[in-house]
This record gives structure tokens, sequence and C-alpha cells, in this order.
């Protein structure tokens, strides 16, 4: 299994399972069949609501003890304010039933305030400025030295925010979790990056097709349906999932694809396999259209301190 090298020599396996969107009744079942096949790191977030049933299922599972897994959670919107950090980490570490998380993020640049899940409106937000977001990682610094967390890292943030949080930190931010696939490449973080150091985790990377109706748009393109992919796909006897899969691990990325169907689950673990040859790179990079499925617009409705301008810096 494909694992990438973080600065104090710790392992983050390339290949994850994503479980937003995965409900309370599937994902213990989807994580118990995941481990069972051989994969070894999970991304958790507060916000899915289904960190309870994750961790019943890490209690009670067959594969590999706790210390070969890699368990990656997200600090909520709610939760930037520097005394509601440790809490928030502190909650998620006890409904995962862990003593310590692998990967904790920052899973937007958008500050909420305390207790709201999601704004229905500005009342309900707070301004960029509020929190600047050197406080909110200054606490998550203490976290790891309190082996609460072994890495911290941010989600969603565009090269600007993340190039000024890397000119303050003490504590490097390993990880950038951002939504990468064909038709959204991010050519220039990727180089960013590496540069830097900073790992990118791919989400979205089959194009998220199970997101709420709200968070769609008429007419939005089906990336698994891709032709480009489905003649790469046949050619080397693959299904359009797994190529994408395969294109994310080809590029240095960590990529966590979504499912709860056990031969899904199968499918992309045995992407990992897959390579892809150089016309077939090619091919894949001439589908970039800068196209977001998840475009941060229910941020930035009217009235909203944020704006998309703002949030991406595009
Ligand atoms: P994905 O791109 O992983 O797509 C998930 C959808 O694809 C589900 O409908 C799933 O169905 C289906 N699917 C899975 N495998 C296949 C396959 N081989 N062929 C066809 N369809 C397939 O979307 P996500 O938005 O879930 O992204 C992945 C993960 O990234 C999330 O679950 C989450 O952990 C993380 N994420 C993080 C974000 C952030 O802000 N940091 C934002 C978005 C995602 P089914 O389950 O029914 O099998
Ligand atoms: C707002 C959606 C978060 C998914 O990680």
């Amino acid at each position: 299994m494909k694992t990438y090298t973080l600065v104090n020599g710790d392992r983050i396996p390339a290949f994850g399972l994503g479980t937003w969107k995965s409900s309370r009744g599937q994902v213990a079942a989807a994580v118990q069949e995941a481990l069972r096949i051989g994969y070894t790191h999970i991304d958790c977030a507060a916000i899915y609501g289904n960190e309870v049933e994750v961790g019943q299922a890490l209690a009670g599972h067959q594969g590999p003890p706790r210390q070969d897994l890699w368990l990656t959670s997200k600090l909520w919107n709610d939760s930037h304010s520097p005394e509601a950090v440790r809490p928030a980490l502190e909650k998620t570490l006890q409904d995962l039933g862990l003593d310590y998380l692998d990967l904790y993020l920052i899973h937007w640049p958008i500050h909420f305030k305390k207790g709201i899940a999601f704004a229905r409106g500005p009342e309900e937000m707070l301004p960029p400025e509020a929190i600047p977001a050197i406080e909110t990682w200054q606490a998550l610094e203490d976290c790891v030295r309190a082996g609460l967390t072994r890495h911290i890292g941010v989600s969603n943030f565009s090269q600007a925010k993340l190039a000024a949080l890397l000119e303050q930190a003490s504590i490097a931010p390993a990880m950038n979790q951002i939504e990468l696939h064909p038709y959204l490449q991010q050519q220039e973080m990727l180089e960013f990056c590496r540069e830097k150091n900073v790992l990118l985790t791919a989400y979205a990377p089959l194009g998220s097709g199970d997101r709420p109706k709200v968070m769609k748009k008429a007419g939005e393109p089906v990336l698994l349906d891709n032709e480009v992919i489905a003649d790469i796909a046949k050619k080397h006897q693959a299904g359009p999932g797994q190529v994408l899969i395969a294109w994310a691990l080809a590029r240095g990325t960590v990529v966590i694809p979504k499912s709860v169907t056990p031969k899904r689950l199968q499918e992309n673990f045995a992407a990992q396999k897959l390579k892809l040859d150089s016309e077939d790179m090619e091919r894949i990079a001439s589908l970039e259209r800068g196209w977001r499925f998840l475009s941060g617009d229910n941020f930035c409705s009217a009235g909203s301190p944020y704006t998309l301008e703002w949030l991406w810096e595009k």
C-alpha cells in the first residue's frame, strides 16, 4: 500500500475511505468492511454526524491494530475560537473511541457562531477577521503537544491562506485537504504544496455524486460519465472510478473516495494497483475545467461576510 512520509518520518496511507454522507445506519458496516478489505485510513469529521458509529466500527473490527491505522477528523466552523478547539477535539476522540488522532484539520476557513452546525444567515456567522487563523492554529499546536493528535492541517485553504499560515506557524500544517479531480486539477496548488512539504488530500475524487441537492447545480457535469475517463477505463479493463483514484495517486496526492457499497469498497481499493501511462495522464490533464462540485456558495449567500473571491482567492 502506497504511503507518503511526513516531516517527522510518520507515514500516511495514500488511499483512505471517505465518510461524509455515509448514514449512521450504514457507516459502521462500511468501515468494518473496508478494514476487512485492507483499508487502513479513514477520513472523518464532527460535522458528518456519524463519528459515534465510526467509533463503534473501530471498536469491533477484525482489521489491524490502532497503531497501524490512520484516523483523520476535522474541526467544525463553530469551534475556531482558541478555547473551543481542544473541547471539540476531545469530543471527536470520545465519539471515535480513540486516545489520539493521526491528523486533525481545520475543516473550512469560515467561522460560525458557537453551536451552529449550518449557518442559515449572516447573523449565525462571524467575519473572517473575528478569529485570525493563527489563533485557531496555535490552539491546535497545543493539542499536538498534549498528545491528542499527531499531526494538524487545514482543509479548503487557498494557496494564499496556506502561505500565510506557513509563515506564522510553529508546527507547519502537514496537509491541505481540498477538492481535486480531473475537472479541478489545482496544478498550481499541487506545485506550491510540493515545494513547501505540505501534502494534499483529494476530496470528492469521484465527483461527489451523492451531495445534497441544495449543493448541486442544474446541468452540472457528471465526472464518472466522462468519455475520456470511460475510454481509459476500457483500455485498462477497469472502472471509471478506478481510473479517477489511480490518477489521484499518480499525482502524489492522498485520495479518500467514499462508499458504503461493499462491491465499490473492493473496487476502489483495487484501484491502487492500476497504473496509468503518460498518454492517459496527458488525456486526463486536458479535462481541466475549473469546476468545483463543492463551490462554497452555501457560505457566501447574500449578506454573508464571506465571498467566493475571498474563499478561493481567484
Ligand atoms: P466521492 O467523490 O468520494 O463520491 C462519493 C459517491 O461516489 C457516492 O455516491 C458513492 O456511492 C459513489 N461511488 C463510490 N465508489 C464508486 C465507484 N467505484 N463507482 C461509482 N460510484 C462510486 O465524494 P465525497 O464528497 O464523499 O468525497 C470523498 C470524501 O472526501 C468524503 O466522504 C469526505 O470524507 C471527504 N470530503 C471532505 C470535504 C472537506 O471539506 N474537507 C468535502 C467533501 C468531501 P455509494 O456510497 O453509494 O457506494
Ligand atoms: C460542507 C461540506 C463538508 C464536507 O466535508
